[in-house]
C-alpha cells in the first residue's frame, strides 16, 4: 500500500512540499487548507501533472481532515505572516492556536502519524504541538535545521565554485538569527572549510546563513522562501518514509542533551520509520556552547509567553 502524507496549509511552501513528493512519487498526499477551493484547486492540478511527469501518486485536497485519516506523516505549514502592526508575540499567539488546531485535527485522524512542524516561529510551534498531540519526541520534529544548512552550503560552495554536494555542514540552535552554524565542523569533501576560506570570508558566510530568510523575504516583498524550505521539508520526510536513517539537523525535543530539558532546538538527529531514532550530542567548545546557550534563552522566552498565556 502506498504511503500517505497530510499537508496543513496549501500555501507556498505547502503546495510546494505536495508538488516534491509527487515528483517523487514518495506518497499520496493530502492537502488541507481553511480557505474553500484552494487545497481541491492545487490537489487537482497536481493530480493532473501526473501523466505529464509520470507519478501514480495521488493528490486531493480538502477543508476538513477526514480525508486525512491514517496518514505516516502530517506536515504542518499552515499560519499567517506577520502583518503590519503586528509584534511578535500577536504572532506567536495567532500561529500557536492554528497549530493547536491543526495538530488536535491531525491526530485525531492519524493517532500514530509523525508530525513535521514547519510554521514559524517555529521552535516554539513544535513545543505546541508536542503538548497537544502528547507525542513521544521521535515523532514531533521541527524542520529549520535542514534548510540553514542547505543555505550555508550553498554560500560555501559559491565561495570555492565547487559542488554543493561536497559540502558537509551542520547548524544548530533555534531557527532565527541565534543559529549557530558550527564552522569547525563544516567541510569540503573532508578538508576544514578553515583551511580553505580565510576567517573574514567564513564569518561574512556565516552572517548571510544566519540572515538567509530575512534576504528573501526582502526580494519578494509579500512572502518568504519556500522553494528551499519545501525541498528541506522533503528530505525529511523521504528519510522517514524510506527508513534511509539521514542524520540532519532538526528541531527535537530535548531531554537533557546539551544541558537543556523540555524544549526544541535544532541538533543532529536519526530520521528514520519511527521519526527520531536517535539525538545525537557534539561535543561543543566553550565559545560554540555559549552560542548555543543564546540561542536556547531565545526559544525559552517565546515558549515562557505561551506558557504564561495557556496558565492565565
Ligand atoms: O524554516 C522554516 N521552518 C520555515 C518556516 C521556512 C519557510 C516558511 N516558514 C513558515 O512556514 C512561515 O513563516 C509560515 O509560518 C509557514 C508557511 O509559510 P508559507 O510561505 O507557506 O505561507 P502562506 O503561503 O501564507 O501559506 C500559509 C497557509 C495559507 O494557505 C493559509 O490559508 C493556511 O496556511 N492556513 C491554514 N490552513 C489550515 N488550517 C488553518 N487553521 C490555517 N490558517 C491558515
Amino acid at each position: 500500500m502506498r504511503k500517505k502524507v497530510t499537508v496543513v496549509g496549501a500555501g507556498n511552501v505547502g503546495a510546494n512540499v505536495a508538488l516534491r513528493i509527487a515528483d517523487k512519487e514518495l506518497a499520496d498526499v493530502v492537502l488541507v487548507d481553511v480557505v474553500e477551493g484552494v487545497p481541491q484547486g492545487k490537489g487537482l492540478d497536481l493530480l493532473q501533472s501526473g501523466p505529464v511527469e509520470g507519478y501514480d501518486v495521488n493528490v486531493t485536497g480538502s477543508n476538513d481532515y477526514e480525508p486525512t485519516a491514517g496518514s505516516d506523516i502530517v506536515v504542518i505549514t499552515a499560519g499567517l505572516a506577520r502583518k503590519p502592526g503586528m509584534s511578535r508575540d500577536d504572532l506567536l499567539h495567532a500561529n500557536s492556536a492554528i497549530v493547536k488546531s491543526a495538530t488536535e485535527q491531525a491526530v485525531k485522524y492519524s493517532p500514530d502519524c509523525i508530525l513535521i512542524l514547519v510554521t514559524n516561529p517555529l521552535d516554539a510551534m513544535c513545543w505546541v504541538a508536542q503538548q497537544v498531540s502528547g507525542f513521544p519526541r521521535s515523532r514531533v520534529i521541527g524542520m529549520a535545521g535542514v534548510l540553514d544548512t542547505a543555505r550555508y552550503r550553498t554560500f560555501l560552495a559559491m565561495e570555492l565554485g565547487v559542488s554543493v554536494e561536497n559540502i558537509t555542514a551542520l547548524v544548530l540552535g533555534g531557527h532565527g538569527d541565534t543559529m549557530v552554524p558550527l564552522v569547525r565542523h563544516t567541510n569540503v569533501s573532508g578538508i576544514p572549510v578553515t583551511e580553505l576560506i580565510p576567517e573574514d570570508r567564513l564569518n561574512a558566510i556565516v552572517d548571510r546563513t544566519r540572515n538567509g530568510g530575512a534576504e528573501i523575504v526582502k526580494f519578494l516583498k509579500t512572502g518568504s522562501a519556500y522553494y528551499a524550505p519545501s525541498a528541506a521539508t522533503v528530505e525529511m520526510v523521504e528519510s522517514i518514509l524510506k527508513d534511509k536513517k539521514k542524520v540532519l539537523p532538526c528541531a527535537a525535543l530535548l531531554e537533557g542533551e546539551y544541558g537543556v530539558n523540555g524544549l526544541f532546538v535544532g541538533v543532529p538527529v536519526k530520521l528514520g520509520a519511527s521519526g527520531i531514532e536517535k539525538v545525537y550530542e557534539v561535543q561543543l567548545n566553550d565559545a560554540e556552547k555559549a552560542m548555543l546557550a543564546h540561542s536556547t534563552a531565545a526559544v525559552k522566552e517565546l515558549v515562557d509567553v505561551l506558557k504564561e498565556k495557556m496558565g492565565a
